[in-house]
């Protein structure tokens, strides 16, 4: 196979509609730091309410306990600059701890310290604010998204605060407790139009939360790329991205096309919903796969994007 990583990440992508989530990131990063800290809080009083509480859990809480219980003893003006300095991604201690967390940690220290500022513990964001022309364009923008894209960029904006040190993360995540299942994900799945036995076996490995089967369908030099990231080389990396960012999926796919190349590689897409636990049926994503399997039906890469709009789970031809 003559592929290379990076002609891999172009496969289908006539089939690709650019999402408005960079757009409206990008908005959002030009607010000022009350400005950002404010919308997020307006939109987060919308989306939150869906969040299924049972999926923050103790375990995860143990490895932010001891920096919430620092920011519980603060004056509330003190709390207030923690949450800009962690906006800010300043170079503060609090910024350094929090910057190691993992992914959900880290979206669970903001849910806790939400509940904690409900309850008049930890100061409330908007602190005497006056919502600024800045804030009303970009929260017109959130609200003409789905409600998948829409926790997208709540997810995004919160993985992005404090200072992150790349190799301290990783020790982390190799501790990271599982997300409660309380209900099995379908296991046995059929897609319209695939029968690739790999792409089926992956679909089930996630939906198990079974990654060791997962990686096994993987080349050793092959690739994961989730959305608007750059591919995960290699097993190792894969393994550890999934142990810490897929657990508790529910992976429901319900089409694709297959194409057969002259070399004996496929090239699949498939498109459907899927779950985080974070808000469990209260959301679906619609999400689309780009899968390319070498001659030998392994995965040398496959590409996970976020749908612009829920017609794109449809049209899996060339628009
Ligand atoms: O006061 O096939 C603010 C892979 C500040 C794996 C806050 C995948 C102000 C392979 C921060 C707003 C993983 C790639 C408070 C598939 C303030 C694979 C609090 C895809 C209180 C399919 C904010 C998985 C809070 C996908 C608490 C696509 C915000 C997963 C919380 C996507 C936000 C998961 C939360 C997403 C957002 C989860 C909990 C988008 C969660 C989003």
């Amino acid at each position: 196979m003559t592929y290379t990583i990076e002609s891999a990440q172009s496969i289908f992508s006539n089939t690709q509609v650019p999402s408005p989530i960079p757009a409206t990131i990008a908005l959002f990063e030009q607010l000022s730091v009350d400005d950002k800290l404010a919308l997020l809080w307006y939109a987060y009083t919308e989306m939150g309410r869906s969040i299924t509480p049972a999926a923050v859990g103790a375990a995860r809480l143990q490895f932010a306990e001891g920096l919430l219980n620092q920011i519980k003893q603060m004056p509330q003006a003190d709390q207030l600059q923690v949450m800009r300095d962690l906006a800010n991604r300043a170079d503060t201690p609090i910024s350094r701890s929090y910057g190691v967390f993992s992914v959900n940690t880290k979206l669970a220290f903001w849910y806790e310290l939400g509940e904690l500022m409900k309850k008049g513990v930890v100061a409330p964001v908007p602190f005497g604010y006056q919502m600024s022309r800045g804030v009303q364009s970009v929260l017109d923008a959130i609200k003409q998204l789905d409600a998948g894209q829409q926790i997208t960029v709540l997810r995004n904006t919160v993985v992005d605060m404090g200072l992150s040190s790349t190799v301290a993360a990783s020790s982390f995540q190799d501790a990271e407790p599982m997300f409660p299942r309380f209900e099995p994900a379908p296991t046995k799945i059929t897609v319209e139009g695939i029968t690739e036995p790999t792409v089926l076996s992956y679909f089930q490995a996630l939906n198990t939360d079974n990654f060791e089967a997962a990686l096994a369908l993987f080349t050793p030099d092959g690739a994961l790329q989730p959305p608007f990231q750059k591919p995960i080389v290699g097993k190792e990396g894969i393994g550890r991205y999934m142990r810490a960012e897929a657990q508790g999926l529910n992976i429901m796919p319900k089409q694709g096309i297959s194409e057969a190349q002259q070399d004996g590689s496929k090239q699949v897409k498939v498109t459907g919903i899927v779950q985080t636990p974070w808000f469990g049926v209260n959301v679906g994503m619609n999400i689309s796969w780009r899968f390319l399997l070498n001659p030998q039906g392994k995965i040398f890469f496959v590409a996970i994007d976020m749908l612009a709009s829920p017609q794109e789970l449809l049209s899996l031809r060339p628009v």
